[in-house]
């Protein structure tokens, strides 16, 4: 089995090394592909040299920052193309554990998209702002509510595909950049009947770097789940096709 491991980039050299080193150690069956918006900090640099000596380390760079969702889109494509089995979304600002990887290749031999769930059972974020917290945690509430896809953290970008999923999430109009790209990956995995399972994860804010986030990110995903809920709607009424 062959695992693809994408990280999206963007100005993230303080982290880069330590999530590349950390991924690379977990198992030799397991490359990365790290997908870089142009970095000025030298985070392309740095990945290019890398590749030169690790082949399981692939980089695409990108002419200028083009968003996560693209980013991701641009991954999966690849993952495709190269027949991989399993395909990871995952930060590179360690936020997520690469030691979790392990625990997600178990779980999604029963599932076809594994989630890294913040919210199940409780919550397990560390070292967040409470004002941060409460806004993914009701982002989530408010997703779940309007798309009616029963999944407890929809945000999450910590994530392991089935091949298969990612083939059916090519042929959706995804439109979201920010965070709402998760929401939408999720809702078309759930609306194409895959075996959507969560498994608790314990994210930890960055240390290094800064975050992306922005205003724009939250009201694309405060519009995006009623686009959702309407083309979902109109594909069960048999309205629409999936293009
Ligand atoms: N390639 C690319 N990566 C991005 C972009 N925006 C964010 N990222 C990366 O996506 C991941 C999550 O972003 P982050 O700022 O940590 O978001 P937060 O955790 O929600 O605050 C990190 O690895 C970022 O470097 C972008 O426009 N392009
Ligand atoms: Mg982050």
């Amino acid at each position: 089995m062959r695992t693809l491991v994408i990280i999206p980039t963007y100005n993230e050299m303080e982290n880069i090394s330590s999530v590349l080193s950390m991924v690379l150690s977990i198992r030799n069956d397991i490359d990365i592909l790290v997908i870089d918006d142009n970095s000025a900090d030298g985070t392309g640099e740095y990945v290019r040299e890398l590749s030169s000596k690790e082949r399981r380390v692939k980089l695409h760079i990108r002419p200028t920052k083009l968003g996560l969702g693209t980013a991701y889109i641009e991954g999966f494509g690849y993952a495709v193309r190269e027949g991989y089995d399993y395909i990871f979304e995952m930060d590179a600002d360690l936020s997520h554990n690469p030691d979790d990887i392990s625990r997600f290749l178990e779980k999604i031999k029963n599932a076809d998209l594994v989630i890294g769930s913040r919210y199940f059972g409780g919550v397990s974020v560390v070292n967040w702002p409470i004002s941060r917290l409460l806004l993914s945690y009701f982002a989530n509430m408010y997703a779940r509510i309007i798309t009616g896809v029963p999944v407890g953290d929809m945000t999450s970008g910590y994530k392991c595909y089935r091949r298969k999923v990612v083939e059916a999430l090519l042929k959706e109009k995804i439109v979201s950049d920010g965070y709402s790209f998760q929401i939408e990956t999720v809702f078309w995995a759930y609306r194409n009947n895959f075996k959507v399972k969560e498994m608790p994860i314990i994210f930890i804010d960055r240390v290094e770097g800064s975050s992306k986030m922005s205003k724009k990110i939250v009201w694309e995903a405060f519009w995006v789940v009623w686009r959702l809920r309407l083309t979902g709607m109109m594909r069960k009424a048999g309205r629409i096709g999936n293009r």
